[in-house]
Order: structure tokens, then C-alpha cells, then sequence
């Protein structure tokens, strides 16, 4: 499912572009590319985001832990073709499709989740602002659930928020793993990596600290580009 959604929402980013209609968040272009998955560059340096988020956790992060996923991604996407195409064992498919989904996802949310966050956050379009107050009473409660999903998964997850394209509301929700969401078709704007990989070095068991944290890093502007594409997208 997660696959699913992330591939729907580049596809949607991509036919805004066409249109020429609201500016795309830069790093949504950046994440595929001649056929295939591909690690972007983060859009500012590793060091950028401390004391919130730490270098060495950065360089980690995005140098090993997002590549390996967009490997993989890759990796499952070629051995699909080759069943389709007759040249493996199509008994095998269940496995690849499982691949594809972990490792899609985690490529998905790793792009979204660097672009997401700024040493510059700057601010909420009124549009997204008033969605937000519209749907939680005050961005303030719309921290306070989003930072609960935050906290939710017990192993390894991601707290999102998104716009769900049949009811036009927004929704805050919890993944586990990459690619077990709340709400299928439910396209993320805000996501924060909550496995431990992000946040261990420097906050270790604290992870509602480094929420905390990335709540001073948020890049709202990057946000609201997001909501704007996604309604555009789905009116
Ligand atoms: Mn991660």
C-alpha cells in the first residue's frame, strides 16, 4: 500500500508540473530519475539541522540507511519486470512485492521526511493554516496528536500527517515500519522518522525529545507546498 500511495503522489506532482500550477517541492523531482529510484542529495548540509538533529545521525542516516532502501527498491523493481517478463519463476513474486513495498516505501518517506525539515523553516501558507485550524481547532493540537502518533509505534514507524483525497480532510496517523499506513490513498505532507536509526545517537531511549526537537526544524513552507500540490491535485 505504501508503494501505492508514493507512486500515485510523484505521479501527481508530476502532472501539476505539466500544468504549471503550484510550485512542486523540489526534492519530489529528485527522488526517480531515468527509470529509476535514486538517493537525492539533502537539500542543506549534514551538519545543518544541530543541535536538533546531529551530523553523524545525518551522514548515517541519508548516506546508508536511505541508499540501502533505494537499492532495494531498485532491486525489487528489476526482478518484478523479469517475472512479468517470463524469465524468473513467478512464485517469487510474493517475495519481490514485499520488497518493493518496504524499501519503495522507505525511499518515498525518506525524500519527503529530508524536505520536511529546514535550518530556515519559515511559514505556513494561509491556505494550509487554515486547514489545519479548520480540522484540529489550532496548529497547536495538531502538534500535540501529531507528536502522539509520533510516540505510538512500539518498534519502528513514522508519525504522518496527510490529506486524504476523498474526504479533502487532513489526518494525522501513525505508519509502522515504512509501509503499513493508516489510510490508503492517504498522501503524507509532514512525516517523521521515528525508528531508532534517527534519533539514537543523540537522544537514545528519549525519542519524545528528539519530537521535541524536530518541532523547531520543521519546514513549513515545504509543508504547505505539499497540501496545496495534493489539493490541486484532487479537486
Ligand atoms: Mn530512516
Amino acid at each position: 500500500m505504501g508503494l501505492g500511495l508514493g507512486m500515485a503522489t510523484l505521479g501527481g506532482f508530476n502532472k501539476l508540473q505539466a500544468a504549471d500550477t503550484p510550485e512542486l517541492p523540489e526534492a519530489s523531482k529528485t527522488g526517480f530519475k531515468d527509470g529509476a529510484f535514486v538517493l537525492p542529495p539533502l537539500p542543506y548540509d549534514y551538519k545543518a539541522l544541530e543541535p536538533h538533529i546531529d551530523e553523524a545521525t545525518m551522514r548515517l542516516h541519508h548516506d546508508k540507511h536511505h541508499a540501502t532502501y533505494v537499492k532495494g527498491a531498485n532491486e525489487a523493481l528489476g526482478k518484478l519486470d523479469e517475472i512479468a517478463a517470463g524469465k524468473l519463476d513467478p512464485s517469487l513474486a510474493g517475495h519481490w512485492m514485499k520488497q518493493l513495498s518496504f524499501h519503495g516505501s522507505g525511499h518515498i518517506m525518506h525524500v519527503i521526511f529530508w524536505n520536511n525539515m529546514s535550518p530556515t523553516p519559515g511559514e505556513m501558507s494561509p491556505a494550509f493554516k487554515q486547514a489545519v485550524d479548520k480540522q484540529f481547532g489550532s496548529v497547536q493540537n495538531m502538534l500535540k496528536l501529531f507528536k502522539a502518533a509520533c510516540l505510538a509505534p512500539e518498534g519502528s514507524g513514522w508519525g504522518v500527517l496527510g490529506y486524504e483525497p476523498l474526504s479533502g480532510k487532513l489526518v494525522i496517523v501513525s505508519f509502522e515500519k515504512h509501509q503499513n499506513v493508516g489510510l490508503p490513498g492517504l498522501i503524507p505532507l509532514l512525516v517523521l522518522d521515528v525508528w531508532e536509526h534517527a534519533y539514537y545517537l543523540k537522544y537514545q531511549n528519549k525519542r519524545a525529545d528528539y519530537v521535541d526537537a524536530f518541532m523547531k526544524i520543521i519546514n513549513w513552507k515545504d509543508v504547505s507546498e505539499r497540501y496545496a500540490a495534493a489539493v490541486a491535485d484532487h479537486r
